[in-house]
């Protein structure tokens, strides 16, 4: 048994391996995060709080019910020759408002939190540092980019690849306040960047001013090159739709818009 376990093991370890190499664009899921990846902007990190305060309400509640039914078959299963029935607490007020109240309560702060975070993540102020036009189409991306002093940039716009190093990249500053605006001509699209732990559908047809076509982030401290996708199945290369999101410092992100304006500065 010994023996035949050890290739197992070692083909197990291989097809691993490869199957992280191959999985490159895929966050890695971290416990300590409650199985989400590291998030990269701050509303990232609103998700995270979220999710994990759900897990460890749900999981507490869990805890509680499993330990009073344990409790009750190892100590309430001794007189079962006994023919009669157990005390009834039907019609007994105080139980029934308990039973009542707690389950009301346990849903009021699951609303409450949601509510409250899903109002700071759909937030936009109007007053980001930088401001991205995403225009989705069949199968890529094309970003526009305008700062707060009004520079945009040429716009980069992709076509579909199977690596998300070779998608279009947006360019953005780290520690700075992002503001995204969706837009697309065809079908359904779904702007997706895992480590912002958020996506949002694209809807053709909705006018410029509706709210729901704007997010904001604010982007944290973490230079790199983050994969992003489309995640609303919108034709053939769908699965193709990648680009990635590079943070780099203030200064970098100066240069790039400095080097890609569009047309000349006026
Ligand atoms: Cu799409």
């Amino acid at each position: 048994m010994a023996r035949r376990r050890v290739p197992r093991a070692a083909a197990l370890a291989l097809l691993l391996a490869s199957a992280t190499a191959c999985a490159n664009d895929v966050p890695e899921a971290k416990w300590s995060n409650g199985l989400l990846p590291d998030a990269i902007t701050q509303q990232g990190e609103t998700v995270t709080a979220l999710w994990n305060g759900a897990w460890i309400a749900a999981l507490a509640t869990g805890g509680v019910v499993i330990g009073l039914i344990v409790w009750a078959c190892l100590f309430h299963t001794r007189r079962r020759a006994k023919a009669d029935l157990p005390p009834q607490v039907r019609y007994n007020l105080p139980i029934e408002m308990l039973y009542t109240l707690v389950p009301l309560v346990m849903v009021s702060v699951f609303f409450f939190f949601t509510a409250r975070d899903s109002e700071e993540l759909s937030r936009v102020t109007g007053d980001a540092d930088v401001k991205v036009k995403v225009e989705a189409f069949q199968w890529s991306w094309r970003f526009t980019t305008t700062t707060a002093d009004g520079k945009t940039t040429e716009p980069v716009s992709g076509m579909p690849v199977s690596d998300y190093q070779q998608g279009p990249q947006l360019v953005l500053p780290v520690d700075k306040k992002v503001e995204f605006d969706l837009f697309t001509d065809d079908v359904i699209h779904s702007f997706w960047v895992p480590d912002f732990l958020f996506k949002r559908d694209i809807i053709p047809g909705i006018p410029d001013d509706n709210p729901g076509r704007k997010f904001e982030v604010t982007t944290l401290s973490k230079p790199g090159v983050y994969a992003g996708r489309c995640a609303e199945l919108c034709g053939v290369d769908h699965s193709r739709m990648l680009f990635s999101i590079k943070l780099v410092t203030q200064q970098e992100f100066d240069q790039y818009v400095a080097s890609n304006q569009a047309g000349s500065a006026q």
